[in-house]
């Protein structure tokens, strides 16, 4: 598997979805998916990383990412976390279990059944090239695009894909890890892009630097401004032209669902 692979859709043929940071609550994912009306024939989900950790679904969501053909996922840091724990055990493993990253559903299960879960992983991605109508070029990758390191897309995908060894390490690390551009409110924009599409550091609703969005909505947080939130691409949507999307919350006493949130372009949102 290439570090970069590349999706080719023509919108007649389907919707396209992205979701990000489900850590796990395969629940929210699928009502979400029923509520906007997600046709498993027809569309494709793409995974921008961290399906495991911190929901009790964790593997169910592993599960459901690699066998639907119609979802297409990426490595997140939580993938490596489980991958670090399970193959070099010791430390990594005890961080991995800690409350903060929230691997301790492994519990349940084999661990043969968590290492074939790892050997999936190892064939992820790390980032998808979406083209829409050979008109709209969009990045997704899960935590940062490298900013500092001053490539553009074109660049970064040749590096990615054909070099080798610490540069690729190093980048890889970057795209699964970093939180500084957010934190530092850096906008600057990804050249040879229309958007760059992230997760990993949790907004009360999608955030836009530059020409970058970042979709986590911290949906294993049970609270009223948070919950987990599902793009799709629409010409003209409310997000930078591009998409329109939807957040499902969880009641915090309850854990039960509150209605999906609808952000469209034609429904002339409250922002
Ligand atoms: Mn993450």
């Amino acid at each position: 598997m290439q570090n970069v692979v590349n999706i080719n859709r023509e919108s007649k043929d389907g919707d396209t979805y992205v979701v990000t940071d489900i850590h796990g609550d395969l629940d929210a994912l699928t009502y979400l998916l029923r509520e906007v009306g997600f046709d498993e024939k027809r569309d494709i989900l793409i995974v921008v990383g961290d399906m495991i950790d911190r929901g009790d679904r964790s593997y169910d969501t592993a599960q459901y990412c690699r066998i639907n053909p119609f979802v297409f996922p990426l490595e997140g840091n939580h993938e490596g976390l489980m991958r670090r724990a399970l193959l070099r055990g010791g430390e990594s493993y005890h961080v991995w279990l800690d409350e903060q990253n929230g691997g301790n559903w492994s519990q349940d299960y084999h661990n043969s059944v968590l290492l074939d879960v790892v050997s999936w992983f190892d064939s992820l991605p790390i980032a998808i090239e979406l083209n829409i109508d050979a008109k709209y070029k969009i990045a997704l990758m899960h935590a940062s695009y490298p900013l500092d390191y001053n490539l553009s897309w074109e660049q970064l995908k040749d590096v990615l894909n054909k070099g080798e060894g610490a540069i690729v390490r190093r980048l890889k690390d970057h795209i699964l890890w970093e939180r500084r551009y957010e934190r530092n409110d850096d906008n600057r924009s990804v050249s040879g892009l229309d958007a760059v599409v992230h997760g990993h550091t949790i907004q009360k609703e999608p955030r836009i630097l530059g020409n970058r969005i970042y979709a986590d909505t911290g949906g294993f947080i049970n609270s009223d401004d948070h919950g987990l939130t599902l793009l799709r691409f629409v010409e003209g949507g409310t997000l930078m032209g591009l998409f329109d999307y939807y957040t499902i919350k969880r009641c915090p006493w309850t854990k039960g669902f509150f209605d999906v949130e609808w952000f469209e372009s034609k429904k002339a949102p409250s922002s």
